[in-house]
């Protein structure tokens, strides 16, 4: 394995000519996977199928698509345990499913605090008041004659990877990591909203309002607003799935996904923050010694191996391994991430495939040849401020354990001679 790693500790310093060589020959090397060569005729091959000796359905079985049924167990998922009650409840993205960036929007995972509100598009109203000029109402419609962006953005919840705080736990990365999804927005520039209503020089926060029973509110600073919010009616070019706001949202980019709020009726313009119940008893970071850090907006850099996790073991053998996974930032862009197959001893440069998009997942791969020892997989994201994704103890030095939220430190999964896969701890 040390033919192949680079030797670099836990810095990380820039790839060695030899490894680079070897990875540029792995590239340009198609003849790595043999295919398979069989002495017995193979009826697959040699023998005409059903599904070639009878017709298919014609154009109108399917006026929407749905997944082949093969792959029904690609599903959102929730733990028995960590609610009392699925109306305030969290449905994980089944990220070890997924490939490239983009979140279906059947499978973003959900996280309601008083279940999905169903609304008619028509009966829809946005409401902005407090320190404004013109206090207004905007229908649907109203908000559709703005003129619009597209973003790619991740929406994490602060509560991602919360239960593993105190020590590895939830054995699949559904679970562990699944809290975040990454589509592509239609929406207004909350910024040009806030003009038409003539914010008041004393305007300096506002506060989003959701339409759901939770009547979820947090205060977001004006600057933020103005730069880069969005107000979302449409999610990979449909209108919002119903789980997501439907039918219109607040895009926070970068920032912890509790901002981000759904079914969005109303936005108060104040002088100051309001710290509502979901920015001080909940979503404040609790230290050791009792004092809490009073908000925390952006989302570190963070990265996580989806294939081979838990769910997904290697089921193959020694050989060819394709190691993948996320990493994204609430910073920026990622350059790069580095991969560990002994945790954490020896890294090596992952490869960087699909857009590079501000506060978007990104996409890595590395591929190996496994002998089929045990590896102690690892993945460490740097993000383009220059931060270096923390280990969990790293982390815990900081933070203490009294927390849930923000953990982004390094995740191991411990692979087996049988490829049976776990998530563990390393220290
Ligand atoms: N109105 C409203 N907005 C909300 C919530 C909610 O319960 N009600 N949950 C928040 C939380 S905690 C998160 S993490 C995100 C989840 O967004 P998603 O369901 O699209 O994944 O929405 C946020 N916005
Ligand atoms: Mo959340």
């Amino acid at each position: 394995m040390s033919d192949e790693t680079e030797k670099t500790g836990k810095t990380g310093e820039a790839p060695s000519r030899r490894a680079f060589l070897k990875g540029a020959a792995l590239a340009g090397g198609a003849a790595m996977v043999p295919a398979s060569v069989r002495a017995e005729p193979d009826p697959l091959i040699t023998e005409v199928q059903p599904w070639a000796q009878f017709l298919g359905e014609g154009v109108d079985a399917r006026p929407y698509g749905t997944p082949s049924p093969h792959e029904a167990h690609v599903r959102r998922r929730h733990v028995e345990w960590l609610t009392a009650d699925p109306i305030s409840s969290v449905n994980f993205t089944p990220l070890h499913e997924l490939d490239g960036i983009i979140t279906p929007n059947g499978l973003c995972f959900e996280r309601h605090h008083a279940g999905i509100a169903e609304i008619d598009p028509g009966d829809y109203r946005l409401m902005i008041n407090g320190l404004v000029d013109n206090p207004l109402v905007f229908t649907l419609q109203d908000l559709m004659r703005f003129p619009r962006e597209n973003h790619v953005y991740f929406l994490e919840c602060a509560a991602n990877s919360g239960m593993e705080w105190r020590g590895a736990q939830l054995n699949g990365c559904q679970f562990t990591h699944g809290m975040v999804h990454n589509v592509m927005y239609t929406g207004v520039p909350l910024r040009l909203l806030l003009q038409e209503a003539g914010v008041q020089t004393s305007g300096a926060w506002v506060l989003p309002e959701g339409a759901d029973a939770s009547a979820m509110t947090r205060s977001v600073p004006l600057e933020k607003a103005l730069d880069d919010c969005l107000v979302a009616f449409k999610m990979n070019g449909e209108m919002l799935r119903p789980e997501q706001g439907y039918p219109v949202r607040l895009v926070v980019p970068g920032w912890e996904g509790n901002m981000w709020v759904k079914w969005l009726r109303r936005i108060e313009i104040g002088d100051q923050p309001w710290h509502h119940r979901e920015e001080t008893s909940k979503y404040t970071d609790l230290f050791s010694d009792g004092r809490a850090r009073r908000f925390t907006w952006e989302m570190d850099a963070k990265s996580v191996i989806t294939n081979p996790s838990p769910q997904a073991p290697i089921t193959h053998g020694p050989g060819p391994t394709v190691v993948t996974g996320l990493a994204w930032s609430g910073r920026g862009t990622i350059p790069r991430v580095d991969v560990s197959l002994d945790g954490g001893m020896n890294w090596v440069q992952a490869r960087m495939s699909g857009p590079s998009l501000d506060k978007s997942l990104h996409r890595f791969y590395h591929e190996f040849d496994w002998d089929g020892r045990p590896l102690l997989l690892q993945s460490r994201a740097h993000d383009s401020t220059g931060y270096v994704q923390p280990t969990k103890d790293q982390l815990r030095e900081v933070r203490g354990v009294n927390s849930i939220y923000h953990n982004n430190g390094i995740q191991t999964w411990a692979v087996d001679e049988t490829g049976v896969t776990e998530n563990v701890e390393v220290s």
